[in-house]
């Protein structure tokens, strides 16, 4: 039998020969084009009902003469940080249209960690629909114009430039494996090339509609769930957040065909009486985090259909996805998508990707960018084994990184956060196991005594929520070995804190 490869990711019919990443050049000319092709279809519906192909166009265009008049150029970074509304996406599109580099930015994020994206990515422009963020990013450069998500600027006659597939898209910030986070450069290639395997390997069509509740500051919502609902002329249900009921309505009175979400939701959708709702759905996505192979059995007998499971990164875009038409596997992520190469490299093996969706860099980090890379191929920091079949497991990560209900944590950046406190006099932070959220921040504390809630208080006046510790032990002393790192799997309990 022959192991099956990225070839298995193609319909019947296709010619795998004929498979092309680069088709339609850039993201938003292809966009463009599916608009043209359909002025009438609905593409985005939110708290303001459905807007239509010609719609989104005209809002685009407008958007972005406004921007262009504002003084913005071709290779401008912008922050774009809000809530998701149509608004949002108008703005994300026409800041690629003008050819600036979005730099998404999660809207949790407090003065600390927006000085550190303002300082570092040097933008002109920053997109936010929240004074008090407007204002850290104003603190931190006065030079940067700051605008909503409806770009109040008066309108130009400017032209956009012409986009080419090498220029730089978007810049998302991620700490890779370690240190203050980097922001990964990604180029209009990039993320077209992943959301054109992702059209073949998930059979996404027009016909289409997706209840979109990721967040649109990150990969996930945005590189995957926007993007390719815009590339496959498809329609997306925009909800604020994720809510299980809110998630059932909108599937139920919008028709919908998908869902993509990260493993805590399924988790929660899963607890719910409604779960039963979701069998009209046509595909089922769930990434960022591992999904047990419980909650995927589980899900299977609620819904009748396997979730498909997939592995991506900030710096990649898609990487592997279960198939859709072969098996879907629980506890793997699958074969790796069209064009995508994956190679494991030492022991324990880390898996190496290469192919025309991975980033070329970070912005401004040579140093980091030579360890980034190993002879071409970029050094994922997972853990991971290929069986028989071709299929990939993820078995844990070499970089330190603790993944909260799909959200990355640096333990670095909470410990710095909770070291300023000052009844603790040294701290380790990791993840413990937990079913809801994957993994919880857990903070072990030297010094004290200090409750979980005067922690949590405390880092939260210089992190987003969802980096906060959600469990504190308070112990005598770190385990360190001869050099005085923190054995982070030998950290023991001690006192549990309330
Ligand atoms: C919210 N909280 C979290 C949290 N999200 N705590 C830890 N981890 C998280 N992920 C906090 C809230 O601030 C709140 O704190 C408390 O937990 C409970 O809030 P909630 O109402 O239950 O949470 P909710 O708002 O429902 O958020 C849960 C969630 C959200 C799962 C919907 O975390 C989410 O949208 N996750 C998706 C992340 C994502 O898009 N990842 C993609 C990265 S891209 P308090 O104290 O106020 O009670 C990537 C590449 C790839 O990784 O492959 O996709
Ligand atoms: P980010 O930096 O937010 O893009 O997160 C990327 C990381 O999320 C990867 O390096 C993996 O560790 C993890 N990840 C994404 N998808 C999966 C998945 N399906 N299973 C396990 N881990 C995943």
């Amino acid at each position: 039998m022959s192991v099956p490869d990225w070839r298995v990711h193609i319909p019947d019919g296709v010619d795998p020969e004929t498979v092309d990443l680069g088709r339609g050049g850039t993201l938003p000319v292809l966009w463009a084009r599916r608009w043209a092709a359909a002025p009438y279809a609905p593409v985005i519906h939110d708290r303001r009902g459905w807007t239509t192909g010609a719609e989104v166009e005209a809002l685009v265009a407008g958007a972005t003469s406004r921007l262009l008049g504002r003084g913005l150029v071709a290779g401008d970074r912008v922050i774009v940080s809000a809530a998701s509304t149509l608004d949002l996406v108008v703005a994300h599109i026409a800041c690629l249209r003008a050819g600036a580099v979005v730099v998404p930015t999660n809207a949790a994020y407090g003065r600390g960690e927006l000085e550190h994206i303002v300082l570092d990515a040097k933008p002109t422009f920053a997109i936010v629909d929240d004074d008090q963020r407007a204002a850290h990013i104003a603190a931190a450069d006065r030079a940067v114009i700051i605008t909503s998500p409806s770009i109040d600027f008066e309108p130009s006659d400017l032209a956009p430039p012409t986009l080419r597939a090498g220029d730089p898209a978007l810049i998302g910030y991620t700490s890779g494996t370690t240190g203050r986070p980097k922001g990964a450069v990604l180029s209009h290639a990039n993320l077209l090339a992943s959301v054109n395997a992702l059209l073949l390997s998930w059979r996404w069509t027009a016909s289409d509609r997706l209840v979109l509740c990721l967040p649109l500051f990150h990969m996930h919502g945005l590189g995957v769930g926007l993007h390719g609902t815009l590339a496959a002329g498809a329609s997306a249900v925009l909800l604020q957040g994720f809510e299980p009921n809110a998630v059932f309505e909108a599937i139920t009175e919008h028709n919908a065909t998908l869902f993509f979400g990260v493993p805590t939701m399924y988790h929660r959708l899963a607890q719910s009486a409604r779960a039963d709702e979701l069998t009209t759905l046509r595909l089922m996505v769930s990434g960022s985090a591992p999904m047990p192979a419980a909650l995927h059995e589980r899900m299977f007998q609620l819904t009748g259909s396997k979730v498909l499971e997939r592995y991506g990164m900030t710096e990649t875009a898609m990487l592997v996805s279960n198939p859709y038409d072969a098996e879907r596997r629980g506890g793997s992520v699958g074969i790796p998508l069209p064009g995508v190469e994956v190679r494991l490299v030492g022991e324990p093996p880390e898996v190496q990707v290469r192919g025309p969706n991975v980033f070329r860099g970070y912005w401004n980090r040579d140093d980091a960018n030579a360890d980034a890379f190993e002879e071409g191929w970029f050094r994922t920091g997972d853990l991971g084994s290929l069986d028989a079949d071709g299929y990939l497991t993820l078995d844990g990560r070499s970089k330190e990184l603790i993944i909260s209900g799909g959200f990355n944590v640096y333990p670095r950046e909470v410990e710095d956060a909770i070291r300023t406190h000052d009844r603790v006099d040294d701290v380790a932070v990791a993840g413990t196991p937990s079913d809801e959220w994957g993994e919880e921040v857990t903070a072990y504390v030297v010094g004290g005594p200090v409750t979980v809630e005067e922690l949590k208080a405390h880092v939260g006046k210089a992190l987003a929520p969802y980096k906060r510790p959600r469990r504190v032990h308070l112990v005598d002393e770190l385990p360190r070995n001869a050099l005085g790192k923190v054995q982070k799997h030998r950290l023991s309990e001690g006192e549990v804190l309330p």
